[in-house]
């Protein structure tokens, strides 16, 4: 078992267009959904959020200097097509992400470039998002301008953040716009829709040889039986079918096995849904199975979850009010929070092991995998401001802890290549505002200095001695 991180493991930073710009106005960006939803609910803006449009060489040198090697990054789709479909693109936005990745450049950190990070032009979202296919053409012609202007200054790219957070947030939680509850089929169709974009994406990009590399990012949240019951073994598998297995098997498969079908059925019959897959559809999933140069995992908890057969049922906790979440889906089964693991705030459970695990399983379901990065995996705490350190220990605790699960997964011959932390810098939260920070630069939103944390100097010494003891 290795205690030391291997000298070529990727050490980079994650940021998200939305959350870290600012200017949604400006320079001829096009509205996004978030705009409108967020002013109606009056809580918080994501402007100027942390002026990343007008900070990023700061935040760059911070990266150089902080032994932040890499920073993934995403392209806000209507700063180039403010509409999503424009004939034209926007020649201000063109600029600007050249001008950024040029810096990135300079500064010897690498761009990973996101090109759809929740944050579809409002244009396109107005009309049904991904349920809509012409949005799936527009995000494939979206994606070859960008794979092609930009194919100078980037070598990596993914298609899509997060397919089963947004969809759940826009249809089931209603916790991101158009905030629509308990909708499994809009759900799922989501999450098919969206596969068959990225499909389309990566196939192109392949088929035109740019040069680089490929992937997507999935969240995948470990699921275990409550108290490692049997009768709660099924809910923990329809929960995994629901929020992983399902984009799993569509990204490397190229279809869905008969299990996950069969468990999708179930949980759409408990909850009179339905989903069409067309034979067209799953064809684009198969010429695409093996083209993924990589697998990004978004990590930051694990779920035990018990069988549940009442109505639905969901508190998101966005204010860090320890406590107060709950998670039940009728026919697929309930979040429980009375283990004895650690948790935030916001009730996210702590739990390492469960990334290791997460990575065990992708490799062995998924031997067409190549290589998988951990693109996201951090601590949402409420940073103390102080000008002399802040002290953000727990934090520091936290990234060490998931560092030593990724050499456990190496150890079991997983092929992990690289961590970025969430976040670089403190960001926008999407259904939390400002006072749930990732960050390992303290951002004071009202000035908008950076403040390297605790976190920031443990980071750099990392970098150098790659010492995880
Ligand atoms: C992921 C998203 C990020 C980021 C992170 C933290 O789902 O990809 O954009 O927001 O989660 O989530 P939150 O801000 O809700 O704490």
């Amino acid at each position: 078992f290795i205690m030391n991180l291997p000298k070529e493991f990727l050490l980079g930073g994650a940021t998200a267009a939305y959350q870290a710009e600012g200017a949604t106005t400006k320079d001829g960006k096009g509205k996004v959904a978030w705009d409108d939803y967020l002013e109606k609910q009056g809580r918080f803006k994501a402007d100027p959020a942390s002026d990343f449009y007008n900070k990023y060489p700061i935040d760059l040198k911070l990266s150089h200097e902080f032994g932040v090697d890499a920073i993934r990054i995403s392209i806000a789709w209507s700063r180039i097509f403010p509409n999503g479909d424009d004939a034209e693109a926007n020649p201000a936005g063109v600029q600007f992400y050249h001008d950024l990745f040029k810096e990135a450049r300079a500064q010897g950190v690498e761009p990973y470039v996101t090109l759809h990070h929740f944050d579809t032009p409002d244009a396109l979202h107005s009309q049904g998002d991904f349920l809509n296919p012409h949005t799936i053409e527009s995000f494939v012609r979206y994606a070859e301008f960008c794979f092609n202007e930009y194919q100078e200054e980037v070598k990596y790219w993914i298609t899509f953040n997060e397919i089963w957070p947004v969809t759940s947030g826009q249809y089931l939680v209603g916790k991101f716009p158009p905030a629509i509850t308990y909708d499994f089929s809009k759900t799922l169709q989501g999450q098919h829709n969206m596969m068959v974009a990225h499909a389309k994406a990566i196939k192109l990009f392949k088929d035109k040889q740019y040069d680089g590399e490929i992937g997507i990012i999935h969240s995948l949240e470990t699921k275990y039986p409550y108290e490692g019951k049997k009768e709660n073994e099924h809910a923990a598998f329809l929960y995994d079918v629901l929020a992983n297995k399902f984009l799993l098997d569509a990204t490397y498969k190229g279809y869905y096995t008969e299990e996950v079908m069969d468990a999708v059925n179930e949980i759409l019959l408990a909850n009179n849904g339905e989903i069409h897959i067309t034979e067209e559809d799953l064809a684009h999933l198969d010429a695409a199975k093996d083209l993924n140069d990589f697998l990004g995992i978004n990590y930051y908890q694990s779920n035990f979850v018990r069988a549940y057969d009442g109505d639905n049922d969901i508190h998101h906790n966005g204010t860090g009010e320890k406590g107060t979440s709950v998670f039940a889906l009728h026919g697929v089964g309930e979040q429980m929070f009375d283990m004895d693991i650690p948790r935030n705030d916001w009730d996210w459970l702590i739990y390492p092991d469960g990334l290791r695990d997460q990575m065990i399983r992708v490799a062995k379901e998924y031997p067409n995998y190549k290589k998988i990065y951990v693109t996201e995996n951090g601590m949402g705490y409420k940073d103390d401001f102080n000008t002399e350190l802040i002290d953000d220990t727990p934090r520091i605790d936290y990234i060490r802890k998931h560092l030593i699960a990724c050499t456990e997964a190496i150890d079991a011959g997983v092929n992990v290549a690289g961590y970025f932390v969430w976040s670089l810098m403190d960001v926008f939260s999407w259904s939390n505002g400002y006072n749930k920070r990732y960050g390992l630069f303290y951002v004071d939103f009202d000035t908008q200095e950076r403040y390297p944390k605790k976190s920031a100097y443990w980071w750099k010494q990392l970098n150098e001695n790659r010492d995880l003891s």
